[in-house]
């Protein structure tokens, strides 16, 4: 059994969509094994994005990831770490196809509305930062 990191995005739960996206992973087969609503404070932020602290688009991903609260989540199952990225698509949005959650709902690489870890290695270190 796999575990992998998930987390709503502030502009998904700005905009009402917790109930969607977590129904959408449901739907897959994932089971929801923890859940946790946090807002992100600037350490955390360096930590979980610590491979993208030097890109260009950083800062205004920091700006955008401690905008407001964000829902994280432990999700299981078989190949979760795969079966999540499908369910959420490519990271930028405009390159989503209809039917993942970044192809329905997002226009904007930034806001994304949901982050899934990209390896089972990630996925265990992401975990760590935000359940400990
Ligand atoms: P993903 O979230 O699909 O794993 P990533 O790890 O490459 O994508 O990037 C992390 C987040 O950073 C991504 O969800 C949105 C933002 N981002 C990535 N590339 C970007 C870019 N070229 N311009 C602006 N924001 C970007
Ligand atoms: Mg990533």
């Amino acid at each position: 059994m796999e575990r992998t990191f998930i987390m709503i995005k502030p502009d998904g739960v700005a905009r009402g969509l917790i109930g969607e996206v977590i129904g959408r992973f449901e739907r897959k087969g994932l089971t929801l094994t923890n859940l946790r609503m946090l807002t992100i404070d600037a350490e955390l932020a360096h930590n979980h994005y610590a491979e993208h602290v030097d890109k260009g688009f950083f800062k205004e991903l920091l700006s955008f990831i401690t905008s407001g609260p964000v829902v994280a989540m432990e999700w299981s199952g078989e190949g979760a770490v795969n079966a999540a990225r499908a369910v959420i698509g490519p990271t930028d949005p405009m390159k989503a196809g209809p039917g993942t959650i970044r192809g329905d709902y997002g226009l904007a690489v930034t806001q994304n509305i949901v982050h899934g870890s990209d390896s089972p290695e990630s996925a265990e270190r992401e975990l760590g930062l935000f359940f400990g």
